[in-house]
């Protein structure tokens, strides 16, 4: 329907032209075509005058009304450390390109109403001037030099990489419809390496996980960081189409190409709350942030930082804004602190996990940890309860007492803590389900108990403080009911005594 009214319309505007014509010539024909002619160049130059007279001072008013949005003046002043020196260029190149713009257009329109037709008045040719030529190539060719060689000079500031031994922090910012998966690289400081074809539902990003750096990586939720006054690289890439990470405040614009990784690199100067304290100087950020909530906070209380995605990348394009906070370094790190390695928590131990033959180190150093915190416990408590520890990571072979060489990390755990506590006296307790034999059970729980006990005194443990008992299938933790509950019963022990 609207299309059909487009055309309509379209139709009547061409028919209206054509009449205009042909009352034109019409008027010509009766008039005499030099009369026509006159009138014609008479309104022309007047017009001409008359624009120039709205069209000038609305442009240049218009320039000074938004000149903060355009500029980074005021409430939209840069953020980061480069930002100054862009701003600068932009206010360089308005400079001299303002002053042509008015020249150029004064002189336009006033010579189109100055020198209309007039009867009888004739034109003044000049063939060559070589003064006037040299003027009029010097005087654009210097300000053009100034401006490239500045804008060369700020490019090269901005673009620049990180050099040698710089104090920096990497992130990555893929960009997707719809949506920016932004990675940060971990307690190792590195991001891990990425293989498209190693992407699936599960592994959004193709991170491969035998690379150790991709271990602790993290892919934090809405909320995202950044210390202010450090050195930030983004490392900018896409996986469907073109999108653009873009921070305004940052004055940080790049394009996400598939295929194609760039970078950004950039320092955050003011924190959030130095930039909303900022705002609160003017009038328009002192207005309710929700127009239905006059009572509520102030724009200037509710100011965040944004990530956009600068290019028209679908229809859900709008969606991909997120909002950001530049904080001090201490709450940075705190938060980072936080964050859970997408790995050990989505795919260690699942299908996909490479690794899953293998003990990770930094799973070694976890289970020291809480290791030892559980053993301290233990001590302190006064209920029998709660002097027993289950050994979940020694393994032996099916069906035998033969200790798996994995165990060593949890064996080795409890050296340490026979070490730390020396008047510590434990009894290590073999368990098994009830299927099979009882004595068999028995047996096999005794040998495995003293299998542990035999890797302790190995290690230079006083066999006085150590016990082995194989309970068998007498003292089971869960009843016998499923498979998993007799998992779970087939267990070591630790008692502390
Ligand atoms: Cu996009």
């Amino acid at each position: 329907m609207t299309a059909l009214i487009i055309l309509l319309c379209v139709i009547l505007i061409i028919i209206v032209l054509v009449q205009i014509g042909k009352v034109t010539e019409l008027t010509a024909q009766i008039k005499g075509e030099r009369e026509v002619l006159r009138d014609n160049s008479k309104w022309n130059g007047w017009l001409s005058l008359a624009f120039m007279m709205l069209f000038l001072p609305a442009t240049i008013i218009s320039a000074w009304m938004y000149k903060n949005e355009m500029m980074g003046y005021g409430p939209h002043a840069a953020a980061s450390a480069h930002g100054g020196l862009l701003d600068s260029l932009f206010n360089i190149t308005l400079f001299f390109t303002g002053i042509v713009f008015v020249l150029t257009h004064i002189a336009l329109f006033w010579f189109a109403y100055k020198y209309r037709w007039q009867e009888g008045r004739k034109a003044r040719f000049i063939s060559h001037d070589n003064r006037l030529e040299i003027w009029w190539t010097v005087i654009p060719a210097v300000v053009m030099a100034i401006l490239v060689v500045n804008g060369l000079n700020a490019w090269n500031t901005v673009m620049a990489d990180i050099q040698g031994d710089e104090d920096f922090i990497e992130i990555e910012a893929t960009g997707q419809q719809f949506n920016w998966i932004i990675r940060y690289p971990g307690p190792d400081g590195k991001l891990g390496a990425r293989d498209y074809k190693l992407t699936t539902a599960g592994n959004q990003l193709g991170q491969d996980f035998t690379d150790p750096k991709n271990w602790d990586d993290a892919l934090p939720g809405q909320e995202l960081l950044l210390p202010v006054g450090k050195k930030i690289r983004v490392r900018i890439t896409a996986k469907d189409v073109l999108h653009n990470f873009y921070l305004p405040h940052m004055r940080v614009k790049m394009d996400a190409v598939p295929g194609m990784p760039t970078y950004f690199v950039f320092t955050p100067i003011k924190t959030t709350a130095e930039y909303r304290n900022e705002l609160r100087k003017y009038d328009d950020y002192n207005t309710p942030a929700d127009p239905t909530d006059p009572t509520g906070p102030k724009r200037w209380e509710k100011f965040e930082y944004e990530l956009a995605c600068a290019e028209l990348c679908g229809k859900g394009h709008y969606s991909m804004k997120r909002v950001f906070k530049v904080v001090p370094q201490e709450e940075y790190d705190a938060w980072v602190a936080k964050q859970e390695s997408f790995y050990l928590t989505q795919v260690r131990g699942k299908d996909d996990d490479p690794n899953r033959e293998r003990v990770l180190d930094v799973e070694v150093k976890q289970r020291a940890a809480t290791f030892s915190e559980s053993i301290k416990k233990a001590i302190e408590s006064n209920s029998p309860a709660d002097k027993v520890l289950r050994l979940d990571n020694i393994f032996y072979e099916t069906g035998s007492a033969v200790v798996k060489t994995d165990s060593r990390f949890e064996l080795d755990n409890l050296v340490a803590a026979m070490s730390a506590f020396p008047q510590m006296v434990i009894e290590i307790g073999g368990h098994t389900d009830n299927s099979g034999d009882p004595i068999t059970n028995q047996a096999l729980s005794a040998q495995r108990a003293n299998a542990v006990v035999k890797y302790l005194t190995d290690r230079g443990i006083a066999a006085s403080r150590l016990r082995a008992v194989g309970y068998g299938d007498t003292k089971p933790s869960v009843p016998n009911d499923t498979p998993e509950n007799m998992a779970k019963n087939r267990r070591t022990e630790l008692r502390i005594l």
